[in-house]
């Protein structure tokens, strides 16, 4: 499962998201996160769900009228203080729970009411575009910690006649959670001496800085949104275009509402409808979280998050099925899976993420949209409907 860590300064709001997007899965409770660490959870992303191309819907339990949620993993870690890569705060733990982020979600204070360590001060008097800067750059300095930690190691290995450079960083990059893709496509990216000696600190961290966007890209949610005066949201969106606008109080708040009968709402909605009894005051609470929904087309909670996972991360939505007419499994349950893969991904690929076994007995794969057989070439899109066909089942 991909994960994605809220990162953030204390305050900004990292775990009201954080019970925001895992509140329905925190209740289910049937993943064994929810139970052993308090900071981990199950969220999904949204996507429309291939029953929408036929008349029945799927009725699977993650479909709600052909909204589909995909699983993800949620990690809420320690609130970033500056210097956390030096250990101040809770840097190390923080970074710690880093390593196995596919994904970070900057959850910053966009109404400006939060100072660099965390405290509250008055509306607008904190700049939230430099909570963007502040989390790259910890990161960025993490990432040339460890290759500066490792450089002596390099250039010892580098004497030996089978020296390979990208091998060798591989290992230096299991540390922050780097991958083999990451490191061929960074270097590629570089210029830099042949022999590990003649490397210089600015090499060192123009390669931290290409693995840290690689390896771990970042999502800002301009949280508080309701709150924030609408220059500093201004120059939050202008610092850093793919911006979110986000209320995390606000999903939060209508979540709960769901699940009281008070309201009609999925997750990632541009607006919710009042189905049940409200006080005055829950009313009006509500009335105000839809002001800044209708500004921002919705909480954008659902947003950072699919933002991460479509965008930054480029994964699609693809669905396996046994049966190619009917799309369903065995049962007969009807698109029981939606596996998130990489863009690019081909039918083996896609059977290697179901299982290995499954993989490894690939013969050929059957696209059910058109009930026609697909190369081991053919790129799988958004929405595939696929049938494996594999020596193991
Ligand atoms: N107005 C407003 N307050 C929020 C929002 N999100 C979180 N908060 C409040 O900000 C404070 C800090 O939130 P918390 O989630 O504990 O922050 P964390 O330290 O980053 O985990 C709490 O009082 C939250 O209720 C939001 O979208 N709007
Ligand atoms: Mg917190």
């Amino acid at each position: 499962m991909l994960t994605v860590a809220l990162a953030g300064k204390p305050n900004a709001g990292k775990s009201t998201f954080f019970s925001a997007a895992t509140e329905a899965d925190a209740e289910v409770g049937n993943y064994p996160f929810t139970t052993i660490d308090p900071n981990r959870g199950v969220t999904a992303v949204r996507t429309k769900c291939p029953c929408r191309d036929r008349d029945e819907r799927c009725g699977n339990d993650r479909c709600f009228d052909g909204k589909r949620y995909v699983p993800v993993e949620l990690v809420d870690v320690a609130g970033l203080v500056p210097g956390a890569h030096e250990g101040r705060g809770l840097g190390n733990q923080f970074l710690d729970a880093l390593t196995d982020a596919d994904a970070i979600v900057n959850v910053i204070d966009a109404a400006g009411a939060t100072n660099a360590e965390g405290e509250p001060v008055d509306i607008g008097s904190a700049d939230p575009t430099e909570e963007i800067v502040f989390i790259e750059s910890e990161l960025d300095a993490w990432f040339q910690d460890i290759l500066d930690r490792n450089w002596e190691g390099v250039t010892r290995r580098s004497r030996a006649p089978d020296f390979d450079l990208e091998e060798t960083l591989l290992e230096v990059c299991t540390g922050f959670g780097g991958d083999a893709a990451a490191v061929t496509a960074v270097l590629r990216t570089l210029e830099y001496p042949a022999d590990p000696i003649a490397w210089e600190d600015d090499h060192r961290r123009a390669l931290a800085e290409g693995l840290r966007a690689q390896s771990k890209p970042i999502v800002v949610a301009a949280n508080k949104a309701d709150l924030a005066p609408e220059d500093l949201l201004e120059a939050v969106l202008t610092a850093d275009d793919s911006a979110v606008p986000t209320t995390a109080a606000g999903e939060l708040a209508l979540r709960r509402a769901v699940e009281r009968g008070a309201i009609s709402y999925d997750p990632g909605d541009d607006d919710f409808s009042i189905v049940g009894d409200l006080t005055d005051e829950q009313a009006a609470g509500l009335e105000r979280i839809r002001d800044t929904m209708t500004k921002h087309g919705g909480t954008g909670v659902q947003t950072s998050l699919n933002t991460a996972v479509y965008e930054l991360l480029d994964h699609i939505t693809v669905y396996p099925v046994e049966n190619e007419t009917r799309w369903t499994d065995a049962d007969g349950n009807m698109l029981p899976d939606a596996v998130l893969v990489p863009t690019g991904s081909t039918p083996r690929d896609l059977a290697f993420e179901i299982h290995t076994d499954i993989g490894e007995g690939y013969l050929h794969a059957v696209d059910a949209r058109s009930n026609r057989r697909i190369s081991d070439q053919h790129e799988l899109t958004e929405g595939d409907v696929i049938k494996i066909v594999s020596t193991a089942t």
